[in-house]
Order: C-alpha cells, then sequence, then structure tokens
C-alpha cells in the first residue's frame, strides 16, 4: 500500500521529495490542495476541515501511512485527523522540533514559518517538553511562499526580503533554526547565507522521512527491495494541475504525470 502526503498546494513535494530519496522503494499518493491555498492565513477550524476533507481522500485510496507535509495543517489539524483514524499520521513539526532540541548549544531556537505555524507556538510547546531551558524565537515570513512560487530562489529580491525577516532572529543570537514551511528548504541557501553560516538549519521534511522510515519499520509495513510500478506515484491536487505538475518537473527528478 502506498504512503498518502498531503498539503496545501505544491509546497509539500519537498516533503514527497525526501520520502522518494530516502524510502526509495514507497509508493505515494500526493494530495496538493491548490484550489484553497493558502492554509498559512486561514483559521485553525477552516484549515482541520479542510485536513479531514483530504484524509478522507486519502484514506479512499487504501493508504497505509499519512504525511501531513504542511506545516499550518500540522499545527492545527493533526491531532484533529489523528483521532479519527486507525492508520499513522505524522506531522512535520515534531521531528523537526526534536532536532532542533538536540543540535542547539546556546539554547536559543528560531523557527521560521507561515503566520498560522508560527501564531499556534506549536514548536515552543515540543520545545519546552524537550528542554525547558530553551527559548524560542518565532517569526512569520509570509512573503517566502509566493516569492518561492515565483521561482526566485536566488534573487537579490529574496535576499533582501529574507535580510528584513531575519534580521530580529539574528539580533537575538539563535544558534540554529527551523525551516518551519514547506517552501523553505528551497532557499535554503538565500536563508543559510543571510544567517551565517554557523547557525544551523534544520529541514522538516528531511528530518519526517526518517522518522517515517522508522516508523514503517517499527509496524513493520515498510516496503523493501526493488519499485514494483513503473511510476510509482501518484498526484492530485484540487485546482490548476498544469501549474501543479510544472513546479513539480522543476524540483523533483521526474517527469509527473496526473
Ligand atoms: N504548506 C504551507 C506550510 O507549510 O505551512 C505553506 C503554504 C501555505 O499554505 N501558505
Amino acid at each position: 500500500a502506498p504512503v498518502g502526503v498531503f498539503d496545501s498546494g505544491v509546497g509539500g513535494l519537498t516533503v514527497a521529495r525526501e520520502i522518494m530519496r530516502n524510502l526509495p522503494s514507497e509508493k505515494i499518493v500526493y494530495f496538493g490542495d491548490t484550489a484553497r491555498v493558502p492554509y498559512g492565513s486561514k483559521s485553525k477550524d477552516t484549515v482541520i476541515r479542510y485536513s479531514s476533507q483530504i484524509v478522507h481522500f486519502l484514506r479512499e485510496q487504501n493508504v497505509k501511512a499519512i504525511v501531513i507535509a504542511c506545516n499550518t495543517a500540522s499545527a492545527f489539524a493533526l491531532e484533529a485527523v489523528q483521532d479519527k483514524l486507525d492508520i499513522p499520521v505524522l506531522g512535520v513539526i515534531e521531528a523537526g522540533a526534536r532536532v532542533a532540541a538536540e543540535e542547539t548549544k546556546n539554547k536559543r531556537v528560531g523557527v521560521i514559518g507561515t503566520v498560522g505555524t508560527v501564531g499556534s507556538g506549536i514548536h515552543e510547546s515540543y520545545l519546552k517538553r524537550l528542554d525547558p531551558e530553551i527559548t524560542v524565537i518565532g517569526k512569520a515570513c509570509p512573503l517566502f511562499v509566493p516569492l518561492v512560487e515565483e521561482g526566485w530562489l536566488h534573487d537579490p529580491v529574496t535576499v533582501e526580503v529574507a535580510s528584513r525577516y531575519l534580521q530580529e532572529l539574528k539580533d537575538e543570537q539563535v544558534d540554529t533554526l527551523i525551516l518551519g514551511c514547506t517552501h523553505y528548504p528551497l532557499i535554503r541557501s538565500t536563508i543559510q547565507e543571510v544567517m551565517g553560516e554557523k547557525v544551523r538549519l534544520v529541514n522538516p521534511a528531511y528530518e519526517t522521512a526518517l522518522e517515517l522510515k522508522s516508523l514503517l519499520t517499527k509496524m513493520d509495513i515498510l516496503s523493501t527491495g526493488e519499485q514494483q510500478a513503473e511510476f510509482p506515484y501518484r498526484f492530485y491536487v484540487s485546482d490548476l494541475a498544469d501549474e501543479f505538475k510544472e513546479f513539480a518537473n522543476s524540483i523533483l527528478p521526474y517527469d509527473v504525470t496526473m
């Protein structure tokens, strides 16, 4: 059975990509809610409602586990969704928080994400549970998503926007920064450049793929060996399939068919 992955749109492909790299025998069914993106500026109730609908759809595709690739949906809807399902559901917040807690030396951790994710305070509550001495400094960076979707990954405008957003985190001397939004790994090098090379960036997409691997292993449902299907990845969207395909083809090493 495949793994289900969903996101508010294209961003979750950074998570799907890490699953493809690190769990190469798994099949994936991906759903991008391109008709209703962005989730980052919507209320908790709305994000829970959207997420529940998508989970219902994925369940009908007979997935064996679900990864909520969207940080905003993970922050708002993980518990609500877990309560309803008899298969494992993973979000992208916990693994990132765990690694940040392990990595920080000065116990000052930065979190960047959407208004919804940062406003939820969810990273802080995970991090404080792991280590009460950690100070968390959150900063919403809403302009990063459209810049990435415009493809301005290495652009002076993106560097300027990043410098404005991240100054506060530099002033606060964080030594570890969680990339708490699906799109941010794609501008990782710009963020690293602005923060300085000593700051450790945590990519929750990668950490979540590893967590999924250990979870599936523990449950004895990890796929191994050669991929059976010719193209083991299925993509569904709620709108604008051509735009989705174009973005997917720009970041995945496959020619995406839908
Ligand atoms: N996928 C969203 C997230 O990771 O929070 C970003 C896109 C959005 O819905 N604003």
